[in-house]
């Protein structure tokens, strides 16, 4: 059976996820690279694959697909084994509650993250310019509201979605990697024990550990 391929540069946080979704199950894949510097996403070889021009894609054969965390399912669901299920399909409330806390890293983390992620990141390390800290301040005031949230879940259950680790965990890994170095961030995580708890679980994984390795290192 050939490898599934993912079309991305490494930095990409939405690319890694579906690694990590890869690396959890022990697929083979194949990298292709796409050079966002000279604009390849935008090209029409790759607009044939993600017709927003964004990375990552995804192709299994004939199946071409687009959107993280839905590559990030169909991986899990493609290759889940009995050792093995981050969407716990097994159970309808166990998967009912991992779509809950996939749609809060999607709308609610992300949201709010994802503004510090350029700020923070992209900015001075891709285009050489300078951090809006107001953006930073802003938005990590409003994460520390949405850590709140988590930090009350982590209390009552060992990981977001229940007592299990799942899709709903591991979605969260990639953009936190870059930004926990961040002061602000740094400090809402380390002032929630339960948060904290989570996160070094999630960092301590082999996959993770391994997929972390690949990424830049700052
Ligand atoms: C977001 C993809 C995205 O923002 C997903 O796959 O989860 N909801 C989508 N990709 C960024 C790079 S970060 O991984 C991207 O392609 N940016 C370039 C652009 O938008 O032109």
């Amino acid at each position: 059976m050939a490898a599934v391929k993912v079309f991305a540069p490494v930095m990409s946080t939405a690319a890694t996820r579906v690694v990590l979704c890869l690396e959890e199950v022990g697929a083979e894949y194949e990298r292709v690279h796409v050079d966002m510097a000279t604009g390849e996403h935008k090209s029409p070889a790759h607009l044939a694959r993600n017709p927003f021009g964004q990375v990552p894609a995804f192709q299994d054969g004939d199946l071409v697909l687009f959107e993280s965390r839905a590559i990030g399912r169909y991986v899990l669901r493609k290759f889940k084994s009995s050792d093995v299920d981050l969407l716990h399909g097994s159970s309808l409330e166990g998967s009912a509650m991992v779509d809950v806390w996939l749609e809060v890293e999607a709308h609610q983390y992300d949201k709010v993250i994802g503004p510090i992620f350029y700020q923070a990141v992209i900015i001075p390390r891709f285009y050489g310019g300078t951090t809006d800290e107001k953006v930073v301040e802003e938005n990590s005031e409003k994460l520390g509201k949405v850590l709140d949230v988590y930090e009350a879940r982590l209390s009552q259950t060992k990981y977001l979605a229940g007592d299990f680790f799942s899709f709903a965990d591991l979605s969260h890994y990639p953009v936190t990697h870059f930004v926990i170095k961040v002061p602000q961030v740094a400090a809402l995580f380390a002032a929630r024990p339960h948060v904290k708890a989570w996160w070094e679980s999630l960092e301590s994984r082999p996959a993770v550990k391994k997929v972390a390795a690949q990424l830049p290192q700052f």
